[in-house]
């Protein structure tokens, strides 16, 4: 009756549904506390195999035969050691003394997490990712880590997955207790687009580590290492990995671009070693550090600075491979690479393609290429599932060089632009955001100040202004929210501080602060934030990863919080059924607990009735059941 009810609801039929209408609407909760999480499964596939998913809607789909990924071994008991036992046995610093004694290249593999936000719009769901986990753990022991979790999948798992990051976090570890999983995180920023308070930093770094994390990236927006040590300090009490990083911008060699040159680079990190890192990650962001710099920069930090160094980059360009074997010949100590079918163009080198290249050389990774193809066989077999959310783009472009925009952001910035009705006018927007770049004092491009410079850049083409009539005092612009918020110094300074002309238009009277943002945001109380969610929730309990999910995210927590009542552990169905529900003699297995599976028959759909509802008839574990869905197309 639960369904029935909230689907005749005009605020739901308006789909203006949220956790709060479930909350000031009493009656419907008496229902959805009884119905068990097979009766809510059921009731997500009815509903997906009706009305689709609002995500995939319009888009490419799969092959009509797709079949699920094959994992390429079986959960066993039986692993073999790893880096995460260096870390466990004898802290973080013998990590990085270990990494110093290596001779091999060392390799992170980054498809879990940069490789699907860099080609999937970051749609990869969890249940693939915990199926390779076992592979990894007796495959791929040689790894330095995998990374797995932070950047952007945090929020995108709770808002457009339905599913928990952290539950995801523990599922991966448990499946790969033996390497190192590794996060990105955005200092202050947390893994959210603004500052958070210090103690909401810190509570959510104890918390990731406590769930799984291992190795810490941490990197800041604008470089600015005094926005970076709440977050490192925080990684260091953990007793975890701190990599402290430098992000890559423009181009050191160019002595045009002085402002980013070698002295820049070594300067920050000694200032990164200072403030305690135990590895010095460097993150080329957009992919451009060229070969030559790369040779040059590489030699210089290991000069200047005792720290090992991590190395990731995006082959956007179609040169990330050459960049890193320079890095490699000049001593650097670990690069990140993507599982080859989840590689190239705005994604990480290929990671076959890199051991390939070095194998039988003096930093021959060690790594078995047939364990790789065999665990990127089953990436391949992924991505099928995921046409909706491949970008198109075509070829890899050195047009990268001009505008400078991150991996991770190059394809969601075109979807946006699409959405804007730009997308034929795309090289423009390329153009604008390189412009915007240099108006705003030429600043390191990586989230959330490159979500900033594209709202900018969007903005700009969309209402056909340039640069010159942006900065013409006589022009009245509006500008996007978040320029004002990041030329009030919301998100920190940049080095040399942000121009004065263009900040004193953004801001017209109002004076920006040049402090540390956290410093004048006022602590967030946990407790009562605690009992505040406790009693959105009507007196469900909640842990600690609730609690943070709701600290970083509010509204997206909360509405995930209220489709979870409805829908229940639908991050527990195959991929196909969760984005496209089932077709008539389908059948499906959902383990919903460990032990606790659910066979699941899709029998028949029935007409829709005068009331606009549809009659999905299922079969669950042998036993007939109808699920009533409206009909909303
Ligand atoms: C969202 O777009 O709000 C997140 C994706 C999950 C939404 C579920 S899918 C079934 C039901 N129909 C909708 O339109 N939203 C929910
Ligand atoms: C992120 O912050 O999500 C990034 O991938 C930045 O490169
Ligand atoms: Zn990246």
């Amino acid at each position: 009756a639960f369904v029935e009810n909230l689907l005749k609801h005009p605020t739901f039929l308006n789909n203006e549904y949220h956790t709060k209408f479930i909350d000031e609407t009493p009656d419907l909760m008496k229902f959805s506390k009884r119905r068990d999480r097979a009766t809510k499964i059921l009731t997500y596939i009815a509903d997906i195999t009706v009305n689709g998913h609002p995500e995939t809607a319009g888009r490419a789909l799969p092959a009509a035969d797709v079949k699920p990924p094959r994992p390429v071994v079986k959960p066993t008991k039986d692993i073999p050691h790893g880096t995460r036992n260096i870390l466990d046995d004898l802290g973080p610093e013998a990590v990085a003394d270990w990494m110093r004694d290596q001779k091999q290249l060392l390799i992170t593999d980054t498809t879990m997490r940069d490789g699907h936000q860099s080609l999937l719009a970051t749609r990869m769901r969890s249940i693939d990712m915990i199926n390779a986990a076992p592979a990894y753990a007796t495959k791929m022991n040689q790894l330095f880590s995998v990374e797995c979790w932070g950047g952007a999948t945090f929020d995108v798992a709770y808002r457009f997955l339905q599913e928990c990051p952290w539950q995801r976090l523990r599922d991966i570890r448990a499946h790969m207790p033996n390497i190192m999983t590794q996060m990105l995180l955005r200092a202050s920023n947390g893994v959210g687009y603004t500052n958070y308070p210090d103690n909401v930093v810190q509570e959510f770094v104890r918390q990731a580590a406590v769930s799984g994390v291992d190795v810490f990236r941490v990197f800041d927006s604008l470089n600015w290492v005094e926005n970076m040590r709440i977050a490192m300090d925080a990684v260091i009490k953990a007793n975890k990995v701190c990599e402290g990083t430098i992000c890559y911008t423009g181009d050191m060699m160019d002595p045009d671009r002085s402002k980013y040159d070698l002295k820049y680079y070594v300067g920050m990190a000694k200032d990164l070693e200072a403030a305690g890192a135990h590895v010095l990650g460097l993150k080329d962001m957009a992919g451009l550090l060229k070969p030559a710099a790369a040779t040059a920069l590489v030699t210089a930090l290991k000069e200047e600075v005792g720290l090992p160094i991590h190395f990731h980059t995006h082959d956007t360009s179609g040169a990330a491979i050459a960049t890193v074997l320079a890095a490699s010949a000049a001593g650097v100590d670990c690069v990140d690479g993507a599982m080859d079918a989840l590689s190239g163009n705005t994604s990480q080198p290929t990671l076959g393609s890199i051991v390939e290249a070095l194998k039988g050389t003096d930093r021959d990774t060690g790594l078995d290429i047939k364990a790789i193809r065999e665990i990127s066989n089953y990436w391949e077999q992924v991505r099928e599932h995921y046409k909706a959310f491949e970008s198109g783009l075509q070829a890899p472009a050195s047009e990268v060089y001009l505008h400078e925009m991150p991996g991770g952001q190059f394809t969601n910035l075109k979807a946006q632009a699409r959405s804007l009705g730009l997308e034929e006018r795309w090289h423009e927007v390329a153009q604008t955001y390189a412009d915007v770049n240099q108006m705003f004092g030429d600043i390191v491009k990586v989230t959330p100040s490159s979500k900033v410079v594209g709202d900018m850049a969007l903005m700009m083409v969309s209402q056909n202004l340039t640069r010159a009539d942006v900065e013409d005092p006589k022009t009245d612009v509006v500008f996007p929210d978040s320029v004002v918020e990041m030329m009030r110094g919301a998100l920190g300074q940049p080095p040399g501080g942000w121009p004065k002309a263009i900040q004193k238009k953004v801001l017209k009277s109002e004076t920006p602060i040049t402090e540390r943002p956290g410093k004048s945001l006022p602590p967030v109380d946990l407790d009562a934030k605690r009992t505040e969610l406790t009693d959105l929730l009507e007196g469900k309990a909640i842990d600690d990863e609730d609690l943070n999910g709701y600290l970083m995210y509010p509204k997206v927590f909360l509405d995930y919080m209220g489709r979870h009542r409805i829908y229940g552990p639908v991050r527990t169905l195959p991929t196909r059924t969760f984005f496209y529900g089932m077709e008539p003699g389908e059948e499906i297995v959902a383990e919903i607990d460990p032990g606790k599976t659910l066979e699941i028959r899709l029998q028949a759909v029935s007409d829709m009735n005068e009331d606009g509802e549809v009659k999905v008839f299922f079969e669950l574990n042998g036993q007939p059941r109808a699920i009533r869905v409206k009909n909303r197309l």
